[in-house]
Formats: structure tokens, sequence, C-alpha cells
């Protein structure tokens, strides 16, 4: 089955808030913004914007009635900048005028006078200055310093990883409508509609239910729409407010990438320790976050890449320490893995260079210290279903290794220009908000008269399908053809305290809810069906593919007619549910705790070709083995799989974010920034479903899918540099990601 919304989409039929019929006296939110990256505003003038033609109005932090702060985890972010500006692209005002055009010649019309800063680009330099969001958090287990003296080899590195444009199809934007009385009405593309509820009430200075956030679909979200959609939905909110019109912003491309931010840049160093057998003992790592210019989600974000500092593997002796560096960049944010992956490419880069000081492949070091069943992490979980050691023996089997491997070697020797290179790339995954208060989500479920249902929930749908997957929840709880249900539109008045769609746990918290909420009106329906049959014993009912049984055996009842009987009899054809993950929590004193409900296994093998002539190169493959649990819908995880690498790869190799010295972003149309298209895409891309493998943990067993396969791109970056190595054998590696093809030429063909 496919996604059930992709006739849409193709026939360009799905309405994305920009497409949506405005109503009649709609304006256009034009955004104005800090030409610098660091500075002080002496005078901000608008007088000429304002005459300019179609310029109803320049709404600036003068207009806020309540506060001027959109800060999520931390309060330390203005809507609108007062006083200083902290990077290029930080919003200043809005122009309001009768459409695009007019808006964007009042935004040029704005004067703005700055006493420009020394802006800070580097975390590094960050931390060096004490610049610093928080204090630095630690996570530890054994005991590193004595761990060393035990060591054969001991290696240490440094590490970069750059950011990552989220570069959703859809841009950023939100449409407001002011109501009677003080309410607000918000369609925003935003991953988190009780964040913008929450924000908008916030600078409004008007309570939460005054304010209906209403999100009917994403064009992607990627995490850039996971703290980064509220401003600009608050934004339109407060002009809609202040003219009595509705409102709407949408960002230009060039704009949005300017604007928001991205994956966090790291700069890490590490240190490892090795048994001559290749045990890992001792890990020490160091992790500089480029936070950017406030928080944002930076600290959940740093959290979770400590929790995956050791991705699959096993060490006994761990001290992991990261920073959250505040720089004069965007604030970075929320993509797909959250840090985790930041985290895995380190110690993939210090297995690496371990294996080859030790003259062995990075695989038998990952082999040998893959995780088993009962081992604990550094944050004290223990592994529980462990399928580490399963998923890699599975994939070493499935795809041949030693015969690839050979098949490298003896093409690597027949070429002199065009060397092959294959790379291993485990991943472990921890699945749950590492906040354990967001594990939580509700649903809404109307049953009418006519069969067909209506369900809401806390879910965004974002392409990733989580709609298909409630949809075939619904179903199967009720024995009911798909068609008969459709999935609302996420909305804080049908649904409220909703955390974000994030941390692939949309489908396992959702699910569960929507699960809960179809049982209990199932229940309802089987009681009534218990009375109409003359049995006591509602568990000799059954409802099975729209027929009412009893005993095993069809009854004249069929669900329409059940339906309409419970209506008759005034039975409730609506319920609420609301579902917590249980046995989780995390210790923020102690850095310990049972932080996710399940994990998450898989191995991929990666190979690349690279032209060392050109420092070009290809992707051959990507071949996974993956565990899904017991899928509920395989097309949707094949794809969220298939993607997921692609946007791995993209990170590791193409994709590269460039700010010149003064903090501005060069890389900001697609003309300069890269991303992998269907040529760049693997030629061949297999990922085999791990088989009978149920999680006790997930919706009918399910497993979450969304960012896990993300880091079997990682892999990539091995490979090619694999390749590489052949080349020139005697030349040092580094660890700087993305390995451009620049990259590439420059480290083939040069002498430092
Ligand atoms: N897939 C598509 N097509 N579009 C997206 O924006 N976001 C990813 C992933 N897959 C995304 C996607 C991210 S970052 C997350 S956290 C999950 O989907 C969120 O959805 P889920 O929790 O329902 O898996
Ligand atoms: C994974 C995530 C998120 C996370 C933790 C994860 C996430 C997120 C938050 C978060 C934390 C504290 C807050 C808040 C959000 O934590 O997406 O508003 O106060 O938003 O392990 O994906
Ligand atoms: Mo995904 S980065 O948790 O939105």
């Amino acid at each position: 089955m496919r996604s059930y919304d992709s006739i849409q989409h193709v026939r360009g039929e799905s309405k994305f808030v920009d497409d949506l019929t405005a109503p009649e006296g709609t304006l256009f939110g034009y955004v104005y913004y800090s030409p610098i990256a660091h500075g002080k505003i002496l005078k901000l003038s608008f007088e000429s914007a304002l005459k300019v033609n179609g310029v109803h109005s320049v709404v600036t932090a003068a207009d806020i009635p309540g506060e001027n702060q959109i800060g999520g985890i931390i309060l330390d972010e203005e809507l609108f900048a007062s006083k200083e500006v902290h990077f290029a692209g930080q919003p200043i005002a809005i122009v309001v005028a009768e459409d695009r055009v007019s808006g964007h010649k009042g935004a040029k019309a704005i004067k703005c006078e700055f006493e420009k800063l020394k802006p800070i680009l580097d975390p590094r330099e960050a931390f060096e200055k004490g610049e610093l969001i928080i204090p630095p958090k630690i996570f530890s287990i054994g005991n590193i310093d004595s761990a060393w003296h035990q060591c054969d080899y001991i290696i240490d590195g440094k590490v970069e990883s750059g950011a990552q444009e989220h570069l959703y199809l859809e841009t950023q934007g939100a449409l407001a409508i002011p109501l009677e009385g003080e309410g607000i009405r918000i369609i925003s593309s935003t991953q988190g509609p009780t964040a913008v509820q929450k924000t908008a009430a916030r600078v409004l200075n008007i309570p939460m239910n005054k304010v209906e956030v209403d999100v009917p679909r994403l064009g992607g979200g990627f995490g850039g729409k996971e703290d980064q959609a509220t401003a600009w939905a608050v934004m339109a909110a407060l002009a809609a407010k202040k003219l009595n019109r509705p409102v709407k912003i949408i960002l230009p491309r060039q704009e949005d990438m300017r604007m928001t931010g991205k994956r966090h840049p790291y700069s890490s160093d590490f240190k490892i320790g090795l048994s001559k057998d290749g045990k890992i003992l001792a890990y020490q790592v160091w992790y500089y976050q480029n936070a950017g210019a406030s928080a944002d989600l930076s600290t959940a974000i740093l959290e979770r890449t400590l929790f995956h500092s050791t991705n699959s593997y096993f060490i006994p002796n761990v001290k992991a320490t990261a920073y959250c560096c505040r720089t004069n960049l965007p604030p970075f944010t929320a993509f797909r893995g959250f840090g985790g992956p930041q985290a895995m490419f380190v110690i993939e880069s210090a297995i690496h260079k371990a294996a080859e000081v030790m003259g062995v492949e990075p695989s038998f070091i990952q082999k040998k210290n893959l995780l088993k069943e009962g081992d604990e992490f550094p944050f004290g979980q223990k592994t529980e279903n462990c399928r580490a050691v399963k998923c890699f023996e599975e994939a070493e089997k499935r795809f041949d290794f030693s015969s690839q491997n050979l098949r490298v070697k003896k093409f690597n020797e027949e070429n002199k220009l065009v060397k092959k290179g294959l790379a291993v790339m485990p991943v472990c995954f921890g699945i749950s908000f590492t906040t354990t208060f967001l594990n939580q989500a509700s649903a809404l479920v109307h049953v009418y008269t006519d069969g067909s249902l209506r369900i809401s929930t806390a879910a965004v749908e974002m392409g990733q399908g989580v709609n298909a997957k409630i949809m075939s929840i619904a179903s199967q709880i009720f024995s009911i053809r798909p068609e008969r249900i459709l999935i609302d539109t996420t909305n804080t008045s049908r649904v409220a305290n909703t955390s974000p769609t994030a941390a692939s746990k949309g489908t396992d918290l959702n699910g569960f809810a929507a699960m809960d909420a179809c049982n209990l009106i199932l229940e309802r329906l089987i009681k009534v069906a218990a009375e109409v049959l003359h049995t006591d014993n509602s568990s000799q009912i059954k409802i099975k593919d729209e027929l009412v049984y009893l005993n095993n055996s069809k009854t004249e009842f069929d669900w329409i007619k059940l339906i309409n009987i419970a209506y008759i009899k005034r039975v409730s054809l609506s319920a609420q549910a609301h579902h917590a993950t249980p046995n989780i929590f995390f210790d923020r004193e102690k850095m310990k705790g049972n932080a996710f409900a399940y994990h998450v296994f898989g191995t991929a093998l990666v190979e690349a070709t690279v032209d060392c002539l050109r420092g070009t190169y290809v992707i051959d493959s990507v071949k996974a083995v993956h565990d899904f649990g017991k899928s509920i819908h395989p097309v949707t995880d094949r794809g969220q799989a298939e993607g997921g690498i692609v946007q791995g790869l993209g990170w590791m190799t193409l994709e590269e974010v460039i700010y010149n010295d003064e903090g501005k972003l060069l890389t900001d149309a697609l003309s300069t920034y890269k991303v992998p298209d269907i040529h760049f895409a693997p030629k061949e891309l297999v990922v085999h479903f791990l088989e009978d493998v149920p999680n006790p943990y997930g919706p009918f067993q399910s497993k979450a899918i969304g960012e896990p396969p993300f880091m079997y791109g990682i892999g990539a970056y091995f490979a090619i540099i694999n390749a590489m190595k052949s080349f020139r054998p005697a030349k040092s590696i580094i660890y700087n990601a993305p390995v451009t093809n620049e990259k590439v030429l420059m480290w083939l063909h040069s002498n430092d």
C-alpha cells in the first residue's frame, strides 16, 4: 500500500501553507533581517519603507504586547532583535504589504545603522572566551584514568563535521487569521504546533486557549521545523493582530537558507585505547558543538550526542565531555539524528584511525566490540533485545564482506588512477525523547453514523508516512477498510499539549494513543453487539472484515449496522486517549537512567569509487540489514530507510555549508549548496528487513524508523577515504566531513 496521499502529491493537489485559499484581505509579511553577524542596533528607520506603494505597516519589537521572547528550552532568543544582532539573518522587523513584491521593496527601503562588533564563528574560540550556553555535560562509565594503563594502543585525533541545510521542499511559512475577541488562528508549517501556540500566547500576551494552531501537512521538516517554524508563525500572528487582517509569511528559499539554523557543526577531540586483540578498553572524547547565537534545541541535541558517543559498541571505560558553544551564526537546530550522527562520526573516525595504526581492518575492531545483551551504556541503561551482532552478522553473510574485500583489493591492484573503497557502518540509535516528559501523546477518534472515521492525533505528517501508519493501526483495530478512515489535520484545539513530531517517536506515541482511543470505542461496540446478539460473554464477539461474528460465525450485523445500533442506543462513538511511554527516566544530576524505550540496530556496507585524477567519486552501493521490528507499513519504512541513507550520504559528501569570515552564508542557493540527486544516489541501494524481530515496545511490535537509517550514510565517508588511501597509502588521513570533491583532490595531490 502506498502512502495514502501520494496520488494527491504527484498531481500537485496537496495543499501546503502557501497553496491554501487565503481569506479576502490577506496581507503579506516580508522579513527584514540583519545584514551583519554581530553588532549594536544604533538606529532603525523605516519611514521610507512605509512610503512604498502597497506597504501597510512595519512591525518591530516595539509592537509586541507581551514578551519579545521565543526561546524554547532556554529563554534567550528575541522574536525581533531590539538592541543587538547576534547573527547575519536575524529578523529585525517585518514589512506588511499587499503582496510579496511590495513587501520586498519595503524591506529594501529600511535603513538600519549598526555599531559592528567582532563575531565569533568557531566553537573552540567561543569555548576559549567562556561563551558556553550551559555548563559542560559529561557522561562517564568505568575509570578512564586507570584504563589507559591496560591499553596496548592509544590513539588520539581530531574530527570535524559540518553543518547541513534541511532543504525541506516547502520553505518556512504561516498564515495567521484574527478571530473575534482576542483570538487568533494560525496555520503553520511546523513540527511543533504546541510550541507555536505557547510562544504566540507569550508574545501576544493572551492565554493559550485563544490561540488555535492548525497543521495540515509539511512539505518536509527533517527537524528544521521543530523549533524554527515558530518565529514566522508568531510574526504573522503579531502582524495580524496589529492590523486586524490575515497575514501570511512565506520565506523565499534564499532567505530561508540565510535566516534558519541547520545541523550543528562539531569540532571534536578523541583518545581511544585498545588491547592487542582489538578490544576497545577506553574512550575519551570532547565535543565542541557550534550552537549558533542562541540555545534553540542545542542542549538537548548535545545530550543526544553524549547518548550516542559509543554508537553500537560496548566500551567499559568512557568519559565524554560536551560543550555547547555560543557563536554568531544562526541558531543551529534539530536535524534527523539530533546530534547522534555527529557522535557516531567521531567514534567511527577513532576506530578507523586505530585500525590504521594497528594494521587491521576497521570492521575487525567494529565486530569485536559490538554491544551484547545486557551490556551497559555510559548512561547506565543496559541493552535489551540487543540486535547489534545479529544485524552485523546477517550483513556480513548476506553481502559477503570477505569476497567484496577481495574484489576491491584486486580492483585497486589493477587500476592506478581509479580506486575503490569499502566501509562497514553499524548503527545503534535510542528511541525516546531523552527529555522524558516529552514522551506523551494523545488522540481523538470520532466514528460517524455512515461508518466513516476521523482521527486527530498530535502527529504532524511531513512526508514520513505517520498518517498512513495511524490509519493502518485504526483499520486493524476495528478490522475495517482503511478507506473509511480520514486522518485530520494536527490542531491544538482538538489535541492539546502536544510534543513535537520528532525523535522518530511520531508513530510510537501517536499510534499507541490512537490505538487506545480506538479500543475504547471497540469495547463499547462489542458490548452493543453482545446485547443485540443476546450473549453475556463479549469475548464471543469479534469484528472481522467489517462483519460481526458470534462464536466465529457470521451474523447479520455489519460495521455500519453496528455503528447505527450503537448510535440509537445512545452509546458514544467518540473517544480520547493519552499515551505515555512507560518505564523510562533520566536523572540529569547523575547523568544516568533508562532513557530509551528500546534501541534500533542495523549494519550497512558502503562502496565508493574515486577518480583520483579528478577528485570525483561515485557511491556504488549501500547495502544495509536493518531492524524494523515488525513493520506496520513496509513501503513507507523502506522509503524512510532509503531517504535517510541518501540524506546521510549528502551530509558526509556533497553538502557543504560555508560562512565567510564575517559570518555571512555563502552557500545560500542551490547553485552553491549541492544535495544528492538521483544521479548521485547509490547505483545499488539494498535494504534488507531483519526477519522475525518483533518489538514489544512499539505499536503492533513495530520500531521507529525516521532517523536511524540516516547514519548508514556515515559509511560513505570511510569508503571514500579508504579509496583515497589506496592511491596514497603513506599519507595520513584527515577526519573532516564533508569530503567534497575539492577536499579529495587536495588530499590526493598536495604534499602538506
Ligand atoms: N521523512 C520525510 N519524508 N520528511 C521529513 O521531514 N523527518 C525525519 C523523519 N523522516 C522527515 C522524514 C525526522 S527528523 C524525524 S524525527 C521523523 O521523520 C519524524 O517522524 P516520525 O517520528 O513519525 O518517524
Ligand atoms: C530527541 C529529540 C528531542 C529531544 C530529546 C531527544 C527533541 C526535543 C527535545 C526537547 C527537550 C526539552 C525541551 C523541549 C524539547 O528533546 O526533538 O522543548 O524543553 O524537542 O533525545 O528529538
Ligand atoms: Mo527529527 S530531528 O527529531 O525532527
